[in-house]
């Protein structure tokens, strides 16, 4: 019997991107996120006294922005080292060998994987034989599996890669290759990385992405951490090992049939507690959004800071544990937005923003317009301050949300002008 943890995607000193209500205190706590789930992958490690640990790439988010990055790392290298755990590493894409400038020289019980050719490691008193290869540069556009050797018979292999497999949505089609080509080395697990959502992708042989150890951002949401294999003869267990140290979430609320204000905050305060329950004690970053159509909609939208502020509250009020906002998502569907102008010059300015929102081609200029401004913002800002980059879906969303308030106010004055 024997026990490894296979991880992945470790990014380390990558930035938490995208929280906006939160102060700067915060922001330094959470920006060491990737460190410390680093430092709770050794300590399980350690704890579940496994034999050897794998990581199948992207230890590095890229280059170093200095040595401190690299000291960290070896640190948790040699607390391994001391506890005469091996660890079996590959380069992916984000940490290649042309990308990384600086390096320092790692403790004996690391082993790194060439990147010019697939090495095998056989660990002859657990009968367990380990291959892989490093990525030489960022993109690695051949099938790398067609170069590993044949299983060693007997033995328990393990085949670490950093790949896309056939294509993944929303991730660079790196190292590619077909589940076939997987299955022909007669493997018995193939120790995945590059897709940073956790997915068992077979079962005969193992083949497992044990998604990133920490999520960086709302794409990323979810429980984050390794798998620990267990291989007891022909027996092998999988179990899912939370590393995060906060995690995000997306919460959808329902506002549905809501009349006012003081009825939204409840409604979000239910929404954020039913989804943070199967969570609990991890601080948690959030993207809150209000769903359905409300005939409180003109109201909702006449100060949308004050309701957004108002929201983030109800958020941190409704769990026990901190609560940091990435965002507030305030457009809810009415069909009948349009609707509350009264008839005059809001009408065709309504008609002109529901124009843009049915405007591919108009959408990808404001996208390009957006882009350049953000490109701007990233010259003048330290790197955790800026804002994401703008694409079509968030144009989308923006002309969306543009066209809600902007009736939401006109309405307002409407009603004001009335009275
Ligand atoms: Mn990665």
């Amino acid at each position: 019997m024997f026990r490894f943890i296979h991880c992945a995607d470790i990014h380390l000193d990558s930035p938490m991107r995208g929280l906006r209500f939160v102060d700067d205190s915060v922001i330094d706590s959470v920006r060491g996120a990737t460190r410390r789930a680093l430092e709770n992958l050794v300590e399980l490690c350690i704890q579940e006294k496994v034999d050897f640990l794998v990581i199948a790439g992207d230890v590095f988010d890229g280059d170093w922005e200095d040595y401190t990055t690299g000291l960290f790392f070896n640190r948790c290298m040699q607390k391994l080292d001391a506890a005469d755990i091996p660890v079996y590493l590959i380069r992916g894409n984000h940490d290649a060998a042309s990308v990384l400038t600086r390096h320092l020289t790692l403790p004996g019980n690391v082993r790194v994987f060439s990147e010019r050719h697939p090495e095998t490691v056989r660990i002859d008193a657990l009968q367990v034989a380990v291959h892989g290869q490093s990525f030489a540069v960022r993109d690695v556009t051949e099938n790398l599996v067609l170069g590993y050797p044949q299983a060693v018979p007997g033995y328990f292999n393990i085949g670490i890669l950093h790949t896309g497999l056939a294509g993944r949505e929303g991730h660079a089609r790196y190292a590619p290759c077909q589940l076939d080509d997987l299955r022909a080395l007669g493997y018995n697990y193939w120790a995945l990385g590059h897709i940073h959502q956790p997915e068992i992708v077979l079962s005969e042989p193992w083949v497992v992405y044990p998604g990133n150890v920490q999520g960086r951002h709302i794409r990323e949401a979810g429980e984050r951490g390794c798998v620990l294999v267990t291989v007891d003869g022909s027996d092998v267990t999988l179990e899912q090992k939370a590393l995060d140290v906060v995690r995000w979430l997306e919460v959808s609320c329902d506002i549905e049939d809501v009349l006012t204000l003081g009825d939204v905050l409840p409604t979000v305060k239910s929404a954020v507690a039913q989804a943070a329950a199967p969570h609990p004690g991890i601080p948690l970053c959030m993207r809150i959004g209000l769903k359905g159509s409300t005939p409180a909609h003109q109201f909702l939208y006449q100060d949308v800071e004050q309701l957004t502020h108002e929201i983030v509250n109800a958020a941190q009020w409704a769990v026990s544990q901190p609560v940091y906002v990435e965002r507030v998502a305030v457009a809810p569907n009415h069909a009948g937005a349009a609707s509350f102008c009264a008839v005059g010059p809001s009408d065709s300015l309504t008609g002109v923003l529901q124009g843009v929102a049915e405007d591919r081609t108009l959408q990808t200029a404001l996208a390009e317009q957006l882009s350049s401004w953000h490109r701007l913002l990233l010259g003048r800002m330290q790197e955790q301050d800026a804002p994401s980059p703008v694409d079509a879906t968030d144009t989308r969303e923006l002309v969306r949300q543009a066209l809600m308030e902007v009736t939401a106010r006109l309405q307002g004055g409407a009603t004001r002008g009335d009275t």
